[in-house]
């Protein structure tokens, strides 16, 4: 070879090691490979396969080994389990792995496939003749990408009904079917923080910590509740509403949560009747609607010192509360009933958190009482006497007529949606609606528990 070829030849292997480069330099003779590494339990099969880059002239044996932390015949079930064979003339062979879709909650598991040796002496082994899939525990999440609805029960229990986000699955009684008991009775709300939903069962003065995934029970917190309400967390404390007992207008309180032990720490006194509690910029903002009484006062409580900043008057009876897209605070006042003998209407009130003052109120007739409210992308939406009204934050008037006409129980918004439940006879099966904002089209209806009262994101 004269030395003009043999510099071409060396340029041609250089320039074709560079292009390969961050592909494969090499071909490997000898590997594995499979679809997906991870898997869920519920996929059915898995398939690998195994893969020679020439043809043999005789059967190929293939020894493996299989581990990791999933087990055969408990986690999943395969034939053969130690060797497998490319035959003769082909270049590849599937091991097909059955996975065990059980009932049980797991950690996530994996399978190693390592092969040992093969019939032929020479082909090198390496890292490509090792694959790990992961099987992920379809119970885990079996309640992710859905809507959860407490449903406060009559007599009976509370339940928690789930919808998944595509309306394609609902499942009645999750927590009854996952822990095989009940949450408890009354139960008004689920707190969220991280992976955890608190579910408050106010009849049993009780709140049960679950994973908000799979919803199977984490802990129990039973003992310093009286009539509790509302959950919110802020820094590494829960932080609860508690009417105390109902005849008593001086033992309401903020029951102080340790999330780590998952136990009282202490109790903030205030005014009678906390009900919905928010935490935003290191404070607590607190609805007073009254508990079984009336009361007119958001309270704030500093969460740095667990000082009690003094109330802001609003309107009677003021329930929901949203944050807006300024951080500022509106709360609907739903006003005294007829029945009080005193009656007075409902009312808006936004507050500036800078200061928390009131700066801007929208009154209701008399006789109106708004029930519900809701904010998404500088709207407010309110329930009032079976419509849903709507109107933009800056609008100073309230519009006149409703969006949707439906009886409302409790509301969200979100993502362009709107959804409202009904509780209809307070005994029966509630339902969930779905509307959807562009052109107030009801677009779901979907039976849940008895007497639906929120509606979560999970
Ligand atoms: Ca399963
Ligand atoms: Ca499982
Ligand atoms: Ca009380």
């Amino acid at each position: 070879m004269n030395n003009f070829f043999y510099i071409l030849i060396v340029f041609l292997i250089i320039t074709s090691c560079t292009e390969d480069e961050g592909v494969k330099f090499q071909p490997d003779s000898f590997y594995i490979n499979t679809e997906a590494t991870v898997v869920n339990e519920a996929d059915g099969t898995l398939e690998i396969t195994f893969n020679t880059s020439k043809t043999y002239t005789s059967d190929l044996i293939i020894n493996y080994t299989l581990t990791g932390t999933a087990e055969d015949t408990i986690d999943y079930s395969v034939l053969p389990t130690t060797s497998i064979t490319i035959l003769a003339g082909e270049l590849s062979s599937v091991l097909t792995i059955n996975l065990i879709n059980d009932s049980l909650i797991e950690e996530q598991e994996d399978i190693i496939v390592t092969v040992t040796d093969t019939s032929d002496p020479t082909l090198f082994l390496n890292n490509s003749d090792i694959i790990t899939i992961s099987i992920i525990d379809d119970e885990s999440f079996a309640f992710q990408n859905g809507i959860l609805i407490p449903n406060f029960g009559n007599v009976t229990t509370g339940t928690v009904s789930f919808i998944s986000n595509d309306f394609t699955t609902t499942q009645q009684q999750i927590y009854n079917s996952v822990n095989s008991e009940d949450p408890g009775n009354g139960l008004v709300s689920i707190g969220f923080n991280n992976d955890k939903a608190y579910l408050i069962a106010t009849d049993d003065n009780k709140i049960t910590v679950v994973n908000r995934y799979s919803f199977l029970k984490e802990a129990t917190i039973d003992i310093g509740l009286n009539n509790p309400r509302y959950f919110v967390v802020s820094g590494s404390k829960g932080y609860v509403t508690n009417w105390g007992d109902t005849a008593i207008t001086t033992d309401d309180f903020i029951a102080v949560i340790d999330l780590t032990t998952n136990t009282l720490e202490t109790t903030i006194p205030v005014e009678e009747g906390p009900e919905r509690i928010i935490a935003l910029n290191g404070k607590l903002y607190i609805s007073h609607k009254g508990g079984l009484n009336y009361n007119n006062i958001i309270s704030v409580i500093d969460t740095s010192n667990i000082t009690v900043i003094p109330t802001i008057p609003v309107g009677d009876m003021p329930d929901e509360m949203i944050v807006d897209d300024t951080n500022n605070i509106w709360v609907v006042c739903e006003g005294k009933p007829s029945a009080s003998g005193s009656e007075t209407g409902g009312k808006l009130k936004k507050i500036n958190t800078s200061d928390d003052t009131v700066n801007t109120t929208i009154d209701f007739a008399p006789t109106e009482h708004p029930k519900t409210l809701s904010y998404e992308t500088g709207k407010l939406y309110y329930g009032l006497a079976g419509g849903i009204y709507s109107m933009l934050e800056t609008d100073t008037t309230l519009p006149t007529t409703p969006i949707i006409t439906i009886p409302t129980f409790s509301m969200s918004v979100k993502n362009g949606n709107l959804y409202t439940t009904d509780a209809v006879d307070m005994i029966s099966d509630g339902t969930l609606k779905v509307f959807d904002l562009t052109d107030n089209s009801e677009i779901q209806s979907i039976t849940v528990g008895v007497i639906p009262t929120e509606i979560y994101f999970n």
